[in-house]
């Protein structure tokens, strides 16, 4: 899968580009090779772009309609992807040792990384792969929790109904229910890790970790020190954001049920993994009624029909002087969920036929929590739509965090000012407590993302490197939810679960740390286009809407996609080679304040 294809899903994809045919795969390296480096690169961005085309349309056919046959039909083209893809990686060790220019080094070492699911060079193990890939992403999509009166609720429900029930019992009925989705993945889970492992070993990895920790421009080593230090630098504002929470939690649901000395029960953050709190604002605003955001009843009232909620976002990436989406977009995209059919409802923008067929795919409600998902969203659509011109090959972000951030640091500047410009809401009333209520809301979503963002891929880096094994699969995941979190269930989990398996980027195959890196760069890039937009004053007032200025730089770093190390592109846009979570503390420094007036005299801590 080059990153090629989707935003979200990006290597995932590309794990499912299609390859001219089975038979080369089997073909020997080439020793002495025809071609020099640049012709061999040359050629193999020639095959991806007509690999990607084949491979995308089996992608978007089997993730908006899940049946057995479109199972068949990704399989298929996941399966001949892998097997050019490890022909050309073959092949390209004739260069190894060469003199090569940057650019050419550069591109084979992407092309060597093009996959989040290397499979092993054996044809049938190649096609279990496949399969099992594709089933696990099935199982999710057509996961469903049935109740014993025997109405069955599919996750996009479920996890509407975290968000909104406060009763302890309902809550912890919905999160055990979808977790028994996860429990057939286990073993199929299992085999995956050996398969890509395998995968893994032959590309020259010492395990699939190792070589997700590769593409960072680093080495894996310094890679995993980099996330550490990011980390430490947040610690302190999430610790003091979950002892105000398990505060409140500790009201509302009893001390018996919230120990005001331990986790908070995982259950009770509106969320049905507890990685993002926003639900839970109406228990925790600071100031009740003072400068209320309400869009989800702007959007109600005037009746904001998916497609008008996208148009929304479109015109703010409009008025940075981007271009329009094309018609295509509005044509081929998915903005509802289907009723007759099982899809993938987690939300991904696709960027097919080299970024000229974007589309989304998404199940939108008539929220201001899903508005926010298209606008981030439609980052991963202009960043594809940038980066089009570059060779298949470079068609990427920076690095995975890149993708992630751009539509998010646009969320940033929906501010009060803008959203009452664009007639979301009524009037934009900013007060210094409307402003701790505002930076409280978005607290809840971004501070509180930050442990888990950092802690999947912690998981998964153990269970590919062997540290953890299946016997303690479900073990592992709570003690880092609880290490990281400090989160627990309220029920016991046993190894016949596999709790990872309930969020939908563990059977995806979806690497995370992107996430998490994504929360930090979103401040860094926020900090940047706002002095180039002429911003002053706090950060967390200030919105690019309507910059031309911090369009241009933004496009700029978009452009360039993959084509150099993402420390160039970063001091492009920042001025700094550093990755730094100084941004995101300054952002929330009003809150901080407010978190710590609450907390005193609280034991915080778990
Ligand atoms: O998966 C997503 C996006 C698509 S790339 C909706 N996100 C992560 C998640 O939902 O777990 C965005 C935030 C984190
Ligand atoms: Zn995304």
């Amino acid at each position: 899968m080059t990153r090629l294809l989707i935003g979200c899903l990006s290597l995932a994809l590309i794990a499912a580009c299609s390859g001219g045919n089975n038979d080369a795969a089997d073909t020997p390296a080439a020793t002495a090779p025809t071609e020099t480096a640049r012709e061999f690169v040359a050629r193999a961005n020639a095959e991806l772009k007509e690999l990607g085309k084949e491979l995308g349309a089996a992608n978007w056919v089997r993730s908006t309609y899940i049946t057995h046959d479109t199972a068949i039909i990704a399989s298929a083209a996941s399966e001949k992807y892998s097997a050019w893809h490890s022909n050309m990686v073959e092949q390209a060790l004739a260069y190894e040792g060469q003199e090569l220019d940057p650019s050419t080094r550069r591109a084979i070492e992407l092309l060597k990384l093009g996959t989040s699911a290397p499979a092993p060079n054996d044809a049938a193990k190649r096609k279990e792969l496949a399969g099992i890939t594709t089933d696990l992403e099935g199982i999710y999509g057509a996961g469903e929790y049935c109740r014993s009166d025997g109405e069955c609720l599919p996750g996009s429900v479920l996890e509407e109904r975290m968000r909104q029930a406060r009763d302890y019992d309902e809550l912890l009925e919905y999160w055990e229910g979808w977790r028994k989705v996860a429990v057939p993945m286990r073993d199929k889970y299992a085999r995956f890790v050996e398969l890509a492992n395998e995968g893994a070993n032959e590309l020259g990895y010492a395990d699939l970790g190792e070589m997700w920790k590769s593409n960072y421009d680093m080495s894996p080593a310094e890679f995993e020190a980099e996330s550490a230090k990011l980390w430490e630098q947040v610690k302190p504002l999430y610790d003091e954001l979950h002892c105000h929470v398990r505060a409140t939690l500790g009201d509302v649901y009893g001390e018996d049920k919230v120990p005001q000395d331990g986790p908070i029960p995982a259950h009770l953050l509106g969320n049905m993994w507890a990685q993002q709190w926003g639900s839970l604002y109406d228990l925790l605003e600071p100031y009740p009624g003072v400068g209320d955001i309400d869009v989800d009843t702007t959007l109600k009232t005037k009746n904001y029909s998916p497609q008008e909620m996208v148009r929304s976002a479109e015109s703010f990436y409009v008025s940075l002087g981007m271009p329009r989406l094309p018609d295509t977009f509005w044509e081929r995209s998915q903005f509802t969920k289907p009723q007759d059919r099982d899809v993938v409802c987690h939300a991904s923008a696709w960027g097919l036929d080299g970024g000229n067929d974007l589309r989304i795919k998404m199940c939108i409600n008539q929220t201001y929590d899903e508005l926010r998902v298209i606008y981030h969203e439609l980052g991963h659509n202009y960043y594809q739509g940038a980066y089009k011109d570059q060779p298949p090959l470079f068609q990427d972000s920076a690095h995975g965090g890149f993708h992630e951030a751009i539509g998010d640091t646009v969320t940033l500047s929906m501010t009060p000012g803008y959203l009452a410009e664009v007639g979301l809401i009524g009037s934009a009333e900013e007060d210094r407590r409307a402003v701790i209520n505002r930076q409280m809301q978005m607290a809840l979503d971004k501070i509180a993302f930050l442990p888990f963002g950092k802690l999947v891929d912690e998981w998964r880096w153990g269970v590919y490197s062997g540290a953890i094994t299946p016997e303690n699969y479900n073990q592992s995941w709570w003690d880092l939810r609880t290490k990281y979190q400090g989160i627990a269930p309220a029920v016991e989990r046993s190894e016949a679960d596999f709790d990872p398996g309930s969020k939908y980027h563990i059977p995806g195959n979806v690497s995370y740390t992107r996430y998490f890196l994504a929360h930090v760069l979103m401040f860094q890039f926020q900090r940047t286009l706002c002095d180039i937009a002429g911003h002053e004053g706090e950060l967390q007032a200030c919105s690019i809407y309507g910059s031309k200025e911090a369009g241009e730089k933004l496009w700029a770093m978009l452009e360039a996609g993959a084509s150099q190390p993402w420390q160039d592109t970063l001091e492009l846009m920042t001025g700094t080679r550093e990755m730094d979570a100084t941004a995101i503390i300054d952002y929330f420094a009003p809150l901080m304040d407010y978190l710590k007036e609450q907390n005193e005299g609280r034991s915080c801590g778990w």
